[in-house]
């Protein structure tokens, strides 16, 4: 196979809609995708039938032929409920249509009608639901199309992506390339590519996306004026064809850097007119903008604190200049002291947001959504959730992941992370006696919240498979479809994803699927087990050093000496950071007895001697696991390379450079902690293997 079709298979990711190999489904499906009936149109629309005929073209080999009405043979009808197809208002009862959303779909074979029917409620909807149908084909998870019957909704209302990305073409925490959006100083003139973007995102569920980095610099701060904004304008339109609403990231400061005011203070008159009058601007050249992401009193980013406000002053005072549009702030809860002294063992970071925000509950305005990170820290590995989840009764919140590796290992490591996402969501934060997980609290079902949803970093750049680690596009797929539905598992959505992506081999599917599945723990175990985290190269964050951010002012120590490592957060001897749960995860965490083993030393500090739940001690638990993680490395390259002559030789390949890569690493990882760990301790390995 040429070098340009190992690219291009890596390019069209989970929508190469390859040749469908069940003889079964082929047939069925030339029977009934021969033609496509649509009596609508409009952009996004049009955007669903051209997947839909791409990928049935492309997957069963004929190109449907397209009409307004049936000429009686066998179709597909695509539709609103409302739009004058006559098939669609034939195929779905008006239970059926009450029953869905703004977003949602149904899905039904009409065989009286002689007719596949997707409808739903708007344009958006209808695309979702091409998607699906599409996806059923491509997995191979209907055996014929006779009796499709099946209904949707997203359980989340906002399901966004948050691109870090800056003008001169760089990505915050990227690592895969360059910007698709910016090159020196401009925006793009290459929407071919952010065009393929949206589609990709639109096809696992994705409604929203802000496209430059929440660390709001010179130039982004003038993407609100002319210099810019016919340029952002353009983006929204590609991303409007999909569905996909555009937000902006904004600089608290604006009215002072780009509007020439001598203050940026929220509850200043000629400020909040100042905001009021440029967001019209915004309106004026994107009529369905989102509205605004906000990072302020960040990491040394400007906001309401300045002047004496709190964040409640500052994401009203946009809510207020949005609201006449229909818009939303996002406003970031990442706030925390980043000048901390280490010697100050009473300040604790993953206090911080909790003790920032629940005072304000309340406060914010309806249009306002409090964007909290899933743990208190910062995407380590392994972190409790956020104990803010549920605990502001009267204010929006969503949570927000990173899919983005930073923290764990920059996708040159093999980490699917949707399993770390379910757990969080599924965590229950005992907010009220019923129905309070995280996922409840964030769809907003919990409290009656009207938004709510779910944001996440995104991992793609410029590489030609978008994500650097081709492996790694299982978890940009994996983020959507578990935003737009919280229950489906991590291990079907990975197997979707590699039924879609590579085709459905039995033995290359299974395989994969479990790579992905091991992923997560292996990386965790040769890098920082028992929830301790921070352990890496300060700066860039890759690599082991272990006392890397140890005396650093980031708020993020492990406290090891001889005796022992770990955080005191319990109320009685600690920072009291346990107190903040509700319930009996106060209870747990607060108690060294009862804390689980994977969040001890988040939780508590203890002698190296102590004994875990599983009977082994916390020295032994480093030493086991890290030679145990640099094993199971070498073990997912041996899985992959098994593969070799499965798949074509390109994607073998790249995925192969980086999992030999990874498994080295990892070794590195495995001894640079066991020799700090027995140098600290002084402590033998038990099994007496080689610690230098
Ligand atoms: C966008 C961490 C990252 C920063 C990032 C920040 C944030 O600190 O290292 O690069 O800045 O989180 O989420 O705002």
């Amino acid at each position: 196979m040429n070098e340009a079709l190992h690219a291009d298979a890596a390019y069209v990711g989970w929508l190469g809609y390859r040749h469908l190999e069940s003889e079964e489904l082929l047939k069925s499906g030339v029977t009934w995708c021969g033609r496509v009936v649509v009596a609508e149109d409009g952009e996004v629309i049009g955007s669903a039938v051209a997947e839909l005929m791409n990928g049935i073209e492309s997957m069963l080999g004929i190109r449907p032929a397209s009409s307004g009405i049936s000429d009686g043979d066998y179709c597909i009808a695509l539709g609103t409920f409302e739009g004058g197809n006559e098939l669609v208002a034939r195929t779905f009862d008006v239970a059926t249509q009450a029953a869905i959303g703004p977003e949602g779909y149904a899905i039904r074979t009409n065989s009286e009608a002689g007719c596949i029917a997707i409808g739903a409620s708007t344009a958006a909807g209808i695309l979702y639901g091409v998607f699906h149908f599409l996806r059923l084909l491509g997995t191979g998870s209907t055996s014929d199309l006779e009796s499709l019957e099946l209904a949707e909704n997203p359980k989340n209302g906002l399901r966004m992506i948050n691109q870090w990305d800056n003008i001169d073409g760089s990505i915050e925490r990227g690592y895969a390339g360059k910007s698709i959006f910016y090159l020196n100083n401009e925006i793009t003139n290459n929407t071919e590519r952010v065009r393929d973007y949206a589609r990709l995102l639109a096809s696992t569920g994705v409604n929203a996306i802000s496209i430059n980095n929440v660390n709001v610099h010179h130039y982004e701060t003038m993407f609100l004026t002319d210099k810019y904004l016919p340029d952002v304008a353009r983006l929204a339109d590609v991303f409007r064809a999909y569905g996909i609403k555009l937000f902006l990231s904004i600089n608290f400061a604006s009215p002072i850097e780009i509007g020439g005011l001598s203050t940026a203070d929220p509850l200043d008159p000629g400020v909040r007119e100042w905001w009021v009058a440029i967001t019209k601007q915004v309106y004026a050249a994107i009529p369905d903008f989102g509205g605004f992401l906000v990072k302020a009193d960040s990491e040394n980013r400007p906001g309401p604190f300045t002047y004496d406000r709190d964040h409640a002053d500052g994401a009203n005072m946009l809510a207020e200049a949005l609201l006449p549009h229909g818009g939303v702030v996002i406003w970031r809860c990442f706030v925390y002291n980043c000048k901390q002294d280490w010697r100050d063992r009473s300040t604790d970071r993953a206090r911080a947001a909790y003790d920032h925000f629940t005072p304000q509950d309340g406060r914010f305005h309806d249009n306002v959504i409090l964007q909290i990170k899933n743990g208190p820290m910062d995407f380590q590995v392994r972190e409790p959730v956020s104990p803010l989840f549920g605990a502001m009764e009267s204010t929006n919140q969503m949570i927000e992941f990173q899919i983005t590796q930073e923290y764990t290992g920059q996708q040159r490591h093999l980490c699917y992370l949707v399993p770390q996402w379910k757990e969080a969501l599924d965590f229950e934060t005992y907010a009220k006696e019923e129905a309070s997980s995280v996922k409840n609290i964030i769809n907003g079902s919990a409290y009656g919240r009207r938004y709510g949803g779910i944001a996440a970093v995104s991992n793609i750049g410029d590489d030609e498979n978008w994500t650097g680690h081709l492996l790694a596009q299982a978890n940009l797929y994996g983020y959507g479809r578990l935003a737009w539905d919280t229950e489906i598992s991590a291990e079907a959505i990975a197997e979707e994803w590699a039924r879609l992506t590579f085709g459905g081999e039995e033995r290359l599917v299974r395989t994969i699927v479990s790579m992905l599945m091991e992923s997560l723990s292996i990386y965790e175990s040769y890098t920082a087990p028992l929830g301790v985290g921070w352990m890496v190269n300060p700066g860039h964050h890759y690599g082991p050093d272990v006392d890397g951010y140890e005396y650093s002012k980031w708020g993020t120590y492990h406290f090891a000496d001889c005796h022992g490592i770990g955080v005191d957060r319990t109320v009685q001897s600690g920072t009291g950071y346990a107190g903040q749960y509700m319930g009996s995860n106060a209870y747990v965490y607060g108690s060294v007895e009862r804390c689980p083993d994977e969040l001890l030393l988040f939780f508590h500090h203890v002698p190296y001697t102590h004994v875990l739940h599983s009977g082994s001690t916390v020295i032994q638990h480093i030493y086991d696991s890290r030679f145990d993680g640099a094993e199971r490395a070498e073990q997912l390259r041996e899985d992959w390379n098994g593969l070799e002559g499965t798949l074509d030789d390109g994607l073998h390949r790249q995925v192969a450079e980086r999992l030999k890569e990874q498994a080295e690493h990892a070794r590195e990882w495995r001894d640079r902690m066991n020799t700090y760990f027995y140098r600290k301790s002084g402590i033998a390995d038990k099994l007496g293997r080689k610690i230098y």
